[in-house]
């Protein structure tokens, strides 16, 4: 693949899950060696540090349920600007989470930027879950179950930041789903929202839905942005996150859907969310994920370009 300029944002939220340890996340990667893959690969890597948030708004919920919502939402806004600003002067930003509200920010910043390019955003969403909670349907009250459901412009997110490009919910793809919430499956099939469940991919492959997506994102000349959660992957492949669930996706499945992403040309963001490095076996997880985005951003197995049936 082309030389790219990419941004390293670490992102080490972990308001929106139910147990601490994502806040070690970034430090984790970089600890994996993720500037230097890159670096290997020839891309240019600036790696900005990790964002802060302690600007706390005084928020509430009707839904007690919710715990951390202030913290959840003080990084949201700190992150819109931050992925705005990175999508400004760069190439390729790259969130090192952090739990998956991170990208409660990220979306957001990352659309208002294409919006401005007058791009459509697209959205890949790899992960055992939907995240399509609202703030009344979540019982967990976990925020990181709620970035989707926000950003594709559902109603009921008063207390999160305007969204100034929200996302078609036409342009999503979910991928590697296999834990969904009752409220979750009502307004993904109200909404139409393209649903590859583990179901799915046993019966037709990873390969296909991802390729009918893709001529769907180029058709339409769109900017891609890829949320990869640790517990898309097969947890005996990848234990460090608090939420595994079985039947995940395989180490060659993934690979092959990050190397399909690579060929499209088509990804210009991407979120790396939900490792949790206190839960590691010595850094297998984070090395596994280092591994995947340096699929994505053009490692391949053979230099030579080999026959695609
Ligand atoms: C569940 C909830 C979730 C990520 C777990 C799980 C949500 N639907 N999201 N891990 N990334 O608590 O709302
Ligand atoms: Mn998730
Ligand atoms: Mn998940
Ligand atoms: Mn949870």
């Amino acid at each position: 693949m082309t030389s790219k300029s990419c941004t390293l944002v670490g992102a080490p939220v972990q308001s929106g899950a139910s147990q601490p340890g994502c806040v070690m996340g970034p430090d984790a990667f970089r600890t994996a060696r993720l500037a230097e893959t890159l670096d290997d690969l020839g891309h240019s890597v600036s790696d900005i540090g990790n964002v802060t948030a302690n600007d706390f708004p005084d928020v509430t919920h009707a839904n007690v349920a919710i715990h951390d919502l202030a913290q959840t939402v003080a990084w949201a806004k700190a992150l819109e600007s931050a992925a705005f600003d990175a999508a400004q002067s760069s190439d390729m930003p790259i969130f090192l989470g952090g739990d998956h509200s991170l990208s409660i920010g990220t979306v957001p910043g990352i659309a208002r930027h294409w919006a401005s390019k007058d791009r459509p955003l697209f959205v890949l969403w790899l992960d055992a879950h939907p995240d399509f909670h609202t703030l009344d349907s979540t019982s967990s009250g976990n925020l990181h179950g709620t970035p989707v459901a926000y950003f594709s412009g559902l109603p009921g997110f008063d207390v999160y930041p305007p969204l100034a490009a929200p996302v078609d919910p036409a342009n999503l793809c979910m991928l590697g789903i296999r834990s969904v919430d009752p409220a979750e499956n009502a307004a993904l099939a109200e909404r139409e929202v393209d649903v590859s469940d583990m179901r799915a991919i046993d019966e037709h492959g990873i390969a296909a839905p991802l390729r009918a997506f893709l001529e769907r994102v180029r058709e339409a000349n769109g900017a891609l942005h890829v949320s990869l959660d640790v517990d898309f992957l097969e947890p005996s492949i990848a234990p460090a996150v608090g939420t595994t669930v079985p039947g995940g996706a395989t180490f060659r499945e993934a690979h092959l859907v990050m190397e399909m992403l690579c060929d499209s040309g088509l990804v210009t963001s991407l979120d790396m969310v939900e490792l949790n490095p206190f839960l590691d076996e010595r850094g297998r997880t984070a090395s596994l994920m280092v591994d995947l985005c340096a699929s994505l951003m053009g490692r391949k197995v053979l230099d030579r370009q080999t026959k695609r049936f």
